[in-house]
């Protein structure tokens, strides 16, 4: 049995770039395996967040996380500021970085390009998210391609620790899927999907009705040759719709551009959009049940008491390697 960790942000609802790249993993994952899944509400604030909002995406994304098949009964669902061992990790984690290595991540240098002002957070966001990870001794992190660096600097800390200090962590592996890794931005097919995108065309919500998702695709930019065909230099938009199509379809894509051959955009589109319905009804149906129960703060409290009973214990033999604070008497 491997331990599994991986988390989202509650900083909007998650797209269908969240799902295909990392949530629809998960799900399999619990059957042989000890999991954990974090909302983390913590790496939510290292951009400005609306506090009224950010509580709604918190208990949001907690009913999407079972609503797309996280069982609370196999899982463990938290959320990060719930346990407070993961920002006392981090801030060690924060001693052990170096500067220069943390200027070095393409999500920093991304999210800070031409702002004004940065949040220190948002520099030392790598750390909190190593302390996630480290806090579990987790085996493998299932996430999308944007996040392999992070899992590099992931190995790295947790091993200068370990030569450092003691052999305390385990060193995690990035478990990265081969199709839906990085799925692109309906606006800018070049830009990777992102659920705070500030233009709401670019990206399609689990929560998005029917006609909403019909609307988005229509829009997506494609191209003008007008033929169905996988080419990611040459025709990024059409090659990204067909490998959503494909994704939530599970026909290939061999298959799909032979369905559509001689068939202009606008079939092939409709086409796209309702594979996207099919998957996110019955997923929003459960959603909604969810919302109106009183069970997702029993879960949420459980989960909250589980990690922290782990973390806890990582916590305190880690602080014990590192001299802080006073000998237990
Ligand atoms: P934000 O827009 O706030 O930066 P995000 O949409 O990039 O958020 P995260 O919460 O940072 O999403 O990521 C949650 C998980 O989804 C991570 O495992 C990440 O790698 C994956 N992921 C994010 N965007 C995509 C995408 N476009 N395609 C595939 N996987 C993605
Ligand atoms: N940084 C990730 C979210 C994240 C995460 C984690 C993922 C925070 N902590 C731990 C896996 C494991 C992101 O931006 N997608």
């Amino acid at each position: 049995m491997k331990t599994i960790f991986s988390g989202i942000q509650p900083s909007g609802t998650i797209s269908i770039g969240n799902y295909l790249g990392a949530l629809r993993h998960f799900v399999p994952m619990q059957e042989e395996n000890q999991c954990f899944f974090c909302i983390v509400d913590q790496h939510a604030i290292t951009v400005p967040q609306n506090q009224t909002e950010l509580r709604k995406n918190i208990r949001s994304l907690a009913a999407l996380y079972i609503a797309c098949g996280i069982d609370p009964e196999k899982s463990t669902l938290f959320i990060q500021s719930e346990v407070p061992a993961h920002s006392q990790l981090a801030w060690i984690m924060q001693c052990t970085a170096y500067v220069g290595e943390l200027e070095r991540m393409t999500q920093y240098k991304d999210k800070s390009a031409g702002k004004e002002a940065v949040s220190a957070g948002l520099l030392t966001y790598p750390p909190l998210m190593v302390a996630d990870i480290l806090l579990y001794n987790t085996d493998i992190v299932p996430v999308g391609e944007d996040q392999k660096q992070h899992l590099e600097l992931t190995r790295d800390l947790a091993d200068r620790f370990n030569k450092r200090y003691r052999e305390i962590f385990t060193i995690p592996e990035p478990r990265i899927p081969q199709q839906g890794a990085r799925i692109m931005s309906l606006q800018d097919p070049l830009k990777k999907m992102s659920k705070s995108d500030a233009n709401q065309k670019a990206f399609i919500s689990m929560l998005d009705d029917a006609k909403a998702i019909e609307k988005k695709v229509k829009s997506a930019v494609t191209d003008s040759e007008g033929t169905v065909r996988y080419d990611v230099e040459n025709k990024p938009g059409v090659a990204n719709l067909l490998t959503i199509y494909s994704l939530f379809t599970g026909r290939s894509i061999q298959e799909l551009e032979q369905a559509y051959e001689g068939k202009g955009y606008g079939e092939f589109k409709a086409g796209v959009a309702e594979a996207i319905i099919a998957t996110l009804g019955p997923i929003q149906e459960k959603y909604n049940a969810l919302m109106e129960s009183e069970e997702l703060d029993q879960i949420l409290d459980n989960g909250a008491e589980q990690a922290n009973r782990v973390a806890r214990k990582t916590l305190q033999k880690v602080e014990r390697a590192v001299g802080l604070g006073r000998k237990k008497r």
